[in-house]
């Protein structure tokens, strides 16, 4: 018993296991002697489903009673991963349940791996989405999520020798238990057309679009359950429905096919995910996405709201609307449009209701993710829009001029609209002005958001931009993923620490004391084994569990430096093979990650790691003290069990880069040191985890900028440093790829004159860092005590503590008091 299950008296195991099989009867109609094992997960999780309902009504009730504020995410991203572990876990109903199912002859861990993993995004933006979701709820805030309910999530990666494949992802081939269809739940969102201006008698001119198209939004629920299930929010997903009724005159004048491929075209809005990273598609398919889940979501919000306070003028007073990102930007100019011309509101006044109403969070400066969109299509699309966005932004540079800025520089820098290459809307600046806070991901970020992307804006407003240092969700990352850990914490730190994180802090006084340190290296252990076993079975490569599990687990972008990883594991296998006489640290490298799929140069190092894994893996010299394996198809499931077996986090952007990073904080919690730069989270996970216990190596943020303002040109570094050469060399010319010798000559090629990553001028402090790592490892008391004191200082990074953050200083809403 894990001891933190609330164990309500009306769910013993009887009760749970009747529940189970009436569900399985009566909802899935099969019985116990015909029942598959997926019957019987869908069994299990509608009984599970069953005990979050009337929780889910109460907050939901209660939000229309207490009048709190509400909060509405928009994101076109929520990264869930599998969600019956999660709802047991907060339901306390984990251990209940196990039993049930247990008297019922099935076993409820083989359950739970049917459940194919929600990847309703791409990385950090939507897993971050996902987290906020459970601790929203958690901390009793009465909030919606809005997203995109996806027929297709991100793809699912196959390594064909070790190249990367994409297959389409079908999360929903067999139903998703999970959900509640609300078809009358449907809004109407129109494309294209006219505007028509309407002039009174009295002089007034009112807009009202025509849309030449309309597609309808279809909600779908799903409950979110807090911790210990006090409350349950919403998460809503739209999926987008041509309109049939319209099309059924087409339909009999005949034009049969064009009508199908009208609905086709409608209803591709909800199809896939773009799967792009940091690189805006540019489609406009993707334009319609963003649209269409911003329109749908904030004429439900409205309609809310209209039904709770009748008048649409104090929806500042009541309703935050969180920007994840500038996917949802266009909200600005579509709230602006509903409250003019559909509630008759005063510019002036919609535009403060707007304001106070919406904020954004940025997260990314990489001037190639920093979206725009082209004049002439937003025309195209959302011309009613556009002209809201042309007005919003003439009122602004007026204001600007207003206040004594005429420098053409500075006007420039400011208008919404980006004059360089051919006419674009700027969406950061959209989302800028249209906010009354914009924040970054992590303190360093925050900084540089104000350095950079809004020096200018941020000068004009300067309380605008605020920090909210990203976290995870511990029920998740700690908790779930790692009961063992879990249980040893609660054991030695008490039960407090299910409650509040920062409790995590009274491990400490045990990193030192020999039986503990000996239980919490046991649990590592456990965990290394059941990774070891997922290693044999999908690699076929045999690691030994006690071996330093050396691990980096993300999108694959050149920026996160994937590259300086394998370039240094190519140094290490040198060097073994020089001196193989000498006590080497065995390690195993542990890959695993997704490459965009357009991103040609990302799919190559994928490539490289996978050569480079069957040269060392296969090398009788090399006995085990290295090994490489690339773990294929990362998703939230698989980080649920790398994470916990890891002893060495490598977070290794080049400074400046990564906006935050959530992997870092979920790897140091579960108790792995972190090798990184000073980029992100990593500066503060370094405060609060204490200097001695992570390793920190190469250039700042500002070093990187000068060391960049020299040129990129490494031929000096690489002359400088014999054993970056040996491994570039060995690369370029073949040594890891016989099959075809050229194959990374170009890769060499621009690491050597166009390295904008600056993977070499990294190498050598990288290189010397890890062997300081490796001592570490040598001494197993220090390393196990900085170990510990990794996750006795993460309590920090807790989502909930995040969450409050954004809760007091931005959305301006309690807690949830009663319900
Ligand atoms: C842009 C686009 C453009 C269109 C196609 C799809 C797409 C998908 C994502 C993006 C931007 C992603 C930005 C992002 O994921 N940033 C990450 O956010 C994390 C949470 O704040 C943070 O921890 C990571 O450091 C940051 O890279």
């Amino acid at each position: 018993d894990t001891g933190r299950d609330i164990a309500p008296a009306a769910d013993s195991v009887a009760n749970l296991r009747e529940a189970i099989l009436r569900r399985l009867t009566y909802s899935v109609g099969k019985n116990q002697a015909s029942a598959s094992e997926y019957d019987w997960y869908l069994a299990v999780v509608y009984a599970t489903r069953d005990r979050i309902v009337e929780g889910w009504m109460a907050s939901t009730n209660a939000a229309y009673v207490h009048g709190p504020k509400r909060v509405y995410y928009l994101s076109l991203e929520f990264l869930i991963g599998r969600l019956l572990g999660d709802a047991l876990n907060n339901l306390g109903l984990t251990e209940t349940m196990r039993a049930a199912t247990r008297e019922l002859g099935v076993d409820l861990e083989r359950l739970r791996t049917l459940e194919p993993d929600a990847a309703l995004g791409n990385g950090g933006l939507g897993r971050l989405a996902a987290c906020f979701m459970e601790s929203m709820a958690t901390l009793s805030i009465a909030a919606h999520g809005y997203g995109i309910r996806y027929d297709h999530g991100l793809f699912r990666q196959v390594l064909k020798d070790g190249w990367q494949q994409e297959y389409p992802e079908d999360w929903l081939a067999l139903g998703n238990p999970w959900e509640f269809k609300r078809p009358e739940v449907c809004y109407r969102i129109g494309f294209g057309g006219a505007v028509e201006a309407l002039t009174s008698p009295d002089g007034a001119t009112r807009y009202a679009w025509k849309p030449a198209e309309y597609v309808e939004a279809i909600a779908y629920d799903t409950p979110v359950v807090g911790w210990r299930g006090a409350h349950v929010n919403t998460l809503r997903l739209w999926s987008a429905r041509a309109c049939d009724p319209l099309q059924l005159d087409v339909f009999n004048a005949g034009d049969y096919v064009g009508a199908v491929a009208d609905k086709m075209r409608a209803e591709a809005i909800s199809k896939v995910l773009y799967p792009s990273d940091e690189t805006p598609a540019g489609q406009e398919l993707r334009l319609r996405q963003e649209y269409f889940f911003a329109s749908a979501s904030l004429q439900d919000a409205l309609r809310r709201h209209l039904k709770q306070y009748q008048e649409v003028r104090s929806l500042a007073e009541h309703v935050a609307i969180q920007l994840n990102d500038t996917h949802p930007a266009i909200s600005v100019a579509e709230l602006m449009r509903l409250l003019v011309d559909v509630h008759g509101i005063a510019w002036e006044e919609a535009w403060k209701i707007t304001q106070g109403t919406i904020s954004y969070t940025n997260h990314t400066l990489l001037p190639e993710a920093l979206e725009s969109w082209p004049v002439p299509l937003l025309e195209r699309m959302l011309p009613r829009q556009m002209q809201i966005i042309y007005l919003i932004n003439a009122l602004h540079l007026d204001s600007v001029r207003k206040s004594g800025h005429t420098d053409a520089r500075l006007i420039a820098a400011v208008s919404m609209i980006d004059e360089h290459a051919g006419r674009r809307v700027r969406m950061g600046h959209l989302a800028f002005i249209g906010s009354h806070k914009v924040n970054g991901v992590s303190a360093l970020h925050s900084k540089l958001l104000k350095q950079t992307v809004f020096r200018d804006l941020g000068t004009l407003y300067p309380d605008r931009i605020v920090n909210k240092t990203n976290g995870i969700t511990f029920r998740r990352w700690l908790f779930e993923a790692n009961p063992g850990l879990t249980r040893l914490l609660a054991d030695t730190a008490g039960e407090g620490i299910y409650d509040d994180p920062m409790a995590l802090r009274k491990i400490a006084p045990y990193a030192s004391d020999a039986a503990f340190v000996g239980e919490f290296a046991a649990v590592k252990r456990q965990n290394k084994v059941a990774l070891a076993k997922i290693i044999l079975d999908r690699c076929h490569v045999k690691v030994d569990p006690d071996v330093l599990f050396d691990v980096q687990i993300k999108r694959v972008h050149e920026y996160k430096r994937q590259l300086l990883n394998i370039l240094e594991t190519v140094a290490l296998y040198d060097a073994i093979r020089a001196q193989p006489y000498l006590d080497w640290v065995p390690r195993v490298k542990i890959f695993a990650g997704k490459a965009a799929a357009s991103y040609h140069h990302a799919k190559l190092i994928i490539k490289l790691a996978n050569d480079v894994a069957n040269v060392i893996n296969n090398d009788p010299t090399v006995r085990g003290m290295l090994k490489v394996a690339y773990l294929p198809n990362y998703n939230v499931s698989l980080a649920e069990s790398i994470i916990p077996a890891s002893d060495l986090s490598e977070q290794i952007s080049t400074a400046g880069m990564e906006a935050s990073g959530t992997g870092n904080m979920k790897l140091a919690l579960n108790g792995a040191l972190t090798i990184g730069t000073l980029d992100g989270a990593n500066v503060e996970i370094k405060q609060h985890v204490g200097d001695e216990n992570i390793f920190i190596f190469g250039m700042t943020a500002e070093q990187v900028a000068q060391r960049r303002g020299r040129g990129i040109d490494m031929r000096e570094t690489i002359a400088r440093s014999p054993a970056l050469r040996e491994v570039l060399d060995a690369i370029g010319s073949g040594v890891f790829s016989p099959d075809d010798p050229g194959r990374y000559a170009g890769l060499v090629d621009i690491l050597t004159h166009h390295d904008h990553f600056l993977v070499c001028e990294d190498f050598d402090a990288y290189y010397a860092c890890q062997r300081e790592v490796a001592a570490k490892w040598l001494d197993r008391a220090a390393w196990w005590k900085a170990s510990i004191l990794n996750t006795a200082g993460m309590g920090w990074f807790s989502s909930d503590r995040t969450i409050a953050e954004y809760a007091d200083e931005i959305w301006k809403t309690q807690a949830q008091k009663k319900e």
